[in-house]
C-alpha cells in the first residue's frame, strides 16, 4: 500500500468536507494508495491546531508556501476562497505535486488555462471538487444516457437556488461572506452555483456551444466586512441562460440566490426521445424516470430509490434501501481520484474539464453585457 501524504489548505466548510473523505474513502473503498492527513494549513495558528486535533492532522502550517515546499507532502489539497486557486495550484505543479482544487478552478477562464498547463506540464495527477457528479443517482442518470435509454436528447433544464443574501445588511467580504466580494470569488452566482449545473451538465450531455444571459445584481451597495465601508457591488445575484449544447440540444440554467425558502435547491431534468430523467438536491437518493416506451396502461414516472448495491458506488456502504447523503460525494471522488492513482490516470474531472467549465461561465458573463450569443468552448 503506496502512502499518499495529503497538505491541506483550508479548514472551513469543504477543509471539513475533504477531510472527512480522506478518512472514509479507505475505509469503504479499497485502494492500492492510503491517504495519511500529514499537516492541514490556515493563516490562525491556534484554529489550525484545533482543527489538526479534531481531524488527526499530525502537524500544522500557517503559510502555504511553506507547506508546498515541505518534502514530505505528496499531495496539495485546496479548499480556499476563488481568488487563492491559482497561485496555489501553480506553486503545487510547479513542486511536483499532485493537486485538487475546490471549485471554481479559477477566477476566470485566463487563469484556469495556466493552471492546466502547470499541471499538465508537471505531469502531476489533478481534480477539480465538482462533488455532484459523484451523487450515485446522478452517476445512475449518466449511465443510463450513455446506454442511450433516452435516445436522442432535446432538453436539459437546470438550476440552483438560494435566498440567503436577500437582507441588503449582509455584508461583503471577510470570512463568511467573501463569496459577495467580486475580488475574492470571480463572480457571484454564476460561478458559484451555476458552475456546477454546467460542469454535470456537461458531463451528462457533452459540451456546450454558445449562451446567451441575463444576470442582475439586486442589491446594488454592500459594507464591505474588513473596510466597514459602503461599496459597490460587483457580483452577479442571479444569472439565467440559454445554451446550445453540441449535440443539438437546447438548455436552460439558472441560479440565483434570491429565491425565497430554497436553501441549494439544484434541479435538472433531461427529455429525450424515449425517456426523461428529473433529479432533485433535496432527495438526493432517487432518480426520477420516466420510460415511453412502458406498457401505457402502467406508463409515468418512476421514483428510483438509487440505494441497492447494483447502483452506483452503493456496493460499498450499508444494505439495500439504506440511503446515504451529501458527504458521501466527497469520499466518492476521493475514492475515484485514488483509484485513478492505481491505474495512472486522472479521476474526472480533472483541470482540463474545470476549465471547460469556466469557459462557459465565462461566455455567460460576457453575454450578460454584450447581450449576445457567445462562443461558450474557449480554446478547449
Ligand atoms: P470557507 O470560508 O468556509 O473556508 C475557506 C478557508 O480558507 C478558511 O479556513 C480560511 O481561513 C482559509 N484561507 C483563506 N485565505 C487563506 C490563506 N491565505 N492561506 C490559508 N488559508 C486561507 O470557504 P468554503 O465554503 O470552504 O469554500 C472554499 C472553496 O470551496 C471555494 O472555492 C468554494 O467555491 C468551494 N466550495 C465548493 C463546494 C462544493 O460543493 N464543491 C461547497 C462550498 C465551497
Ligand atoms: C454556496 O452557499 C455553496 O456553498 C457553494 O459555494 C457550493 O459550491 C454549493 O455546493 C453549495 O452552496
Amino acid at each position: 500500500m503506496k502512502k499518499i501524504n495529503i497538505g491541506l489548505i483550508g479548514y472551513g466548510f469543504m477543509g471539513r468536507t475533504h477531510s472527512n473523505a480522506f478518512r472514509q474513502a479507505p475505509v469503504f473503498f479499497k485502494h492500492g494508495h492510503q491517504p495519511v492527513l500529514k499537516a492541514v494549513c490556515g493563516r490562525n495558528a491556534e484554529q489550525a491546531q484545533a482543527f489538526a486535533q479534531n481531524w488527526g492532522y499530525e502537524s500544522v502550517e500557517t503559510d502555504w508556501r511553506k507547506l508546498i515546499a515541505r518534502s514530505d507532502i505528496d499531495l496539495i489539497d485546496i479548499a480556499t476562497p476563488n481568488n487563492l486557486h491559482f497561485e496555489m495550484a501553480i506553486e503545487a505543479a510547479k513542486a511536483g505535486k499532485m493537486v485538487m482544487c475546490e471549485k471554481p478552478l479559477a477566477m476566470n477562464a485566463a487563469e484556469a488555462e495556466q493552471m492546466v498547463s502547470a499541471v499538465e506540464k508537471a505531469k502531476v495527477p489533478n481534480m477539480v471538487w465538482y462533488n455532484y457528479r459523484r451523487v450515485p443517482a446522478v452517476t445512475l442518470a449518466k449511465q443510463l444516457i450513455d446506454q442511450g435509454k433516452l435516445g436522442k436528447i432535446f432538453h436539459y433544464r437546470a438550476k440552483f437556488l438560494q435566498d440567503w443574501t436577500i437582507n441588503a445588511d449582509v455584508p461583503q467580504g471577510g470570512t463568511g461572506t467573501w463569496r459577495l466580494d467580486a475580488s475574492v470569488s470571480g463572480s457571484g452566482v454564476t460561478g458559484d452555483l451555476l458552475a456546477h449545473c454546467i460542469d454535470t451538465a456537461m458531463w451528462l450531455n457533452g459540451g456546450i456551444d454558445t449562451v446567451t444571459a441575463a444576470t442582475e445584481t439586486f442589491v446594488k451597495e454592500r459594507k464591505h466586512a474588513v473596510t466597514g465601508k459602503m461599496q459597490e457591488v460587483k457580483i452577479d445575484d442571479a444569472s439565467a441562460v440559454l445554451a446550445r449544447f453540441t449535440n443539438g440540444s437546447l438548455a436552460t440554467f439558472e441560479s440565483t440566490r434570491y429565491a425565497r425558502g430554497h436553501k441549494a435547491l439544484y434541479t435538472f431534468e433531461i427529455n429525450g426521445e424515449n425517456a426523461s430523467i428529473f433529479w432533485d438536491l433535496h432527495d438526493l437518493h432517487r432518480l426520477q424516470y420516466f420510460d415511453y416506451r412502458d406498457a401505457s396502461v402502467t406508463r409515468g414516472w418512476r421514483s428510483i430509490h438509487v440505494s441497492d448495491g447494483d447502483q452506483p458506488y452503493m456496493k460499498n456502504w450499508w444494505v439495500p434501501g439504506l440511503q446515504i447523503g451529501y458527504e458521501h460525494t466527497f469520499t466518492h471522488q476521493f475514492a475515484d481520484f485514488v483509484a485513478g492513482l492505481d491505474e495512472g490516470k486522472n479521476a474526472a474531472p480533472d483541470f482540463r474539464d474545470g476549465l471547460k467549465t469556466d469557459y462557459v461561465t465565462d461566455a455567460i458573463l460576457r453575454s450578460a453585457q454584450s447581450g449576445r450569443w457567445e462562443n461558450a468552448k474557449g480554446r478547449a
